[in-house]
């Protein structure tokens, strides 16, 4: 029988290999889950809500540092505990309105939990950063039991991980100290991926709107020419 470890890994999961084995099938887990679910929406709605998913294993150095940062030794056991982002998986999709789409589906997944939400889409970081974080476990079920592993979701448009990657590199490359003139450079450019996502949407909606338009007006089109042959067989009986 499975024996189910809430919040984390059991004593005896000591080894860094066995970590990150687990780390690894959360992902697995939680790609496997968003395929169907992209597939379903599909399927439903002849639309595909994801572009592409991305996902990574923290590296140990930035475990480490982010360990530092917060004045915690780098034991395996803080690690397990404070660290939210070891496995992390990126959603990208095209529209704002797709991010709460996926958001609400994975929150209803009955055996994932989510610890946290972090909406950055409503409340952007003053550098200008925009995407949806969510805090989840997911159930990893090994032969003798289950283990929630926790997996850090973030979801965000093409033009948001654009501005992202960019400043990412940047801040990498100037050692977290960027200059003064590229900070308020990139402030300008996340006002116009925002301007570029509420222009991207609009255009969208009208676009469904109008193939809609269009699927009603082929309808009734469709009824004139049953209402015409009918009207033609009264006049016009075979007996
Ligand atoms: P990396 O290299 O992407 O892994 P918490 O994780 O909740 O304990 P934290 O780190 O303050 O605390 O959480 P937050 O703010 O949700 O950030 C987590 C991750 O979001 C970061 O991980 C980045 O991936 C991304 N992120 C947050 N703020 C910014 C930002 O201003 N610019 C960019 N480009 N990405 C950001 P890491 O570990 O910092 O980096």
């Amino acid at each position: 029988m499975l024996q189910h470890t809430q919040g984390g890994f059991g004593e005896d999961v000591d080894s860094w290999k066995t970590l990150m084995f687990i780390y690894n099938s959360a992902l697995k887990e939680v790609n496997t889950k968003l395929e169907i679910l992209n597939d379903e929406f599909k399927h439903v709605h002849q639309y595909n809500p994801i572009e592409y998913i991305k996902s990574r294993i923290k590296s140990p150095e930035s475990i480490v540092k982010k360990l530092k940062r917060d004045g915690r030794e780098s034991t395996i056991s803080n690690m397990i505990k404070y660290i939210n982002d070891i496995a992390g998986i990126r959603i990208i999709c095209s529209f704002t309105s797709d991010i709460y789409r996926i958001a609400d589906m994975i929150g209803e997944q009955v055996d994932i939990k989510v610890l946290a939400v972090k909406d950055y889409i409503t409340f952007p970081k003053a550098s200008g950063y925009k995407s949806y974080h969510m805090i989840v476990t997911v159930p990893v079920f090994l032969s003798d039991r289950t283990v929630d592993t926790k997996v850090e979701i973030q979801i965000r448009t093409v033009a948001m991980d654009f501005w992202a990657s960019l400043e990412h590199k940047i801040h990498y490359k100037f050692e977290g100290d960027v200059p003064e003139y590229i900070k308020t450079e990139l402030v300008e450019c996340a006002k116009m991926v925002s301007d570029l996502d509420i222009r991207m949407l609009k255009l969208n909606e009208e676009i469904l709107e109008m193939a809609r338009e269009g699927a009603s007006v082929m309808l009734s089109g469709h009824n004139a020419d049953r209402l015409a042959a009918a009207q033609a067989a009264l006049k016009h009986p075979r007996n």
